[in-house]
């Protein structure tokens, strides 16, 4: 048996501030004049904030200066930190809490490896700040998912090879960027959106304890 390590995304994964991040692209892209759907929206997650509005620029072909690039991350961040100010205990996704405390009772190293640069914060607004050995997220890396770095760094922090790490994604970007570091992606989602992932469940009320006890003795 290999010791193994999971590692978490946050958004979609351990709270649903996805929603907030649609809300406030929504909102930007209509601001600038561009439509913005829940299919360009599955395009965005797990991706960076400054690849997010990239992206919503392509797709609209506008061309802004640098300035007005900055004005508009800091709009959309200051709308989400909105959203975020509000939140507690009670955004935890569904069983992810039990999930965490079993592994953490199965004495398995426990990572959070997300995009986001608000990450910590957050984690610390709904109380599981503590669960995690080791976080990473969009302030420690380069290159956003699907670039494997953020879970790279992670496994190195947590002295456990890639192979050996499962990684549980909400996002297409973040399964492909698990598949490139080697490592076993597992989807929280829709299968169809997800098809890239390992196994894909809706939520964590679907993943029995045999699941995990199979993944950590495999
Ligand atoms: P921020 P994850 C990602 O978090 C989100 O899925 C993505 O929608 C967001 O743009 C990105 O974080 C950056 O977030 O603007 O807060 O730095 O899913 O990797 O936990
Ligand atoms: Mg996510």
């Amino acid at each position: 048996m290999n010791k193994k390590a999971f590692i978490f995304d946050l958004d979609g994964v351990i709270v649903d501030t996805a929603k907030y991040h649609y809300l406030a692209w929504k909102k930007l892209a209509n601001s600038i004049g561009v439509d913005f759907t829940e299919i360009q929206n599955e395009q965005l997650k797990g991706v960076s904030r400054v690849k997010s509005l990239e992206k919503i620029l392509s797709w609209s072909n506008k061309t802004i200066s640098e300035d007005q690039f900055m004005e508009l991350m800091t709009k959309k961040n200051d709308d989400y930190l909105s959203y975020i100010a509000k939140m507690d205990e009670s955004e935890i996704l569904p069983d992810v809490t039990n999930i965490l405390d079993y592994l953490i009772e199965k004495k398995q190293p426990i990572a959070l490896g997300s995009a986001s640069k608000n990450a910590r914060e957050i984690l610390k607004k709904v109380n599981l700040y503590n669960k995690f050995d080791v976080i990473v997220d969009g302030n420690d890396v380069t290159e956003a998912k699907p670039n494997p770095e953020v879970f790279l760094i992670a496994a190195n922090k947590l002295n456990i090879n890639p192979e050996n790490c499962i990684v549980f994604e909400d996002s297409v970007a973040g399964v492909q960027a698990a598949n490139i570091a080697k490592m076993i992606p597992i989807g929280i989602g829709r299968k169809e959106v997800l098809h890239e992932a390992d196994d894909v469940f809706t939520d964590f009320t679907e993943m029995s304890t045999g699941y995990l006890k199979e993944l950590i003795i495999k």
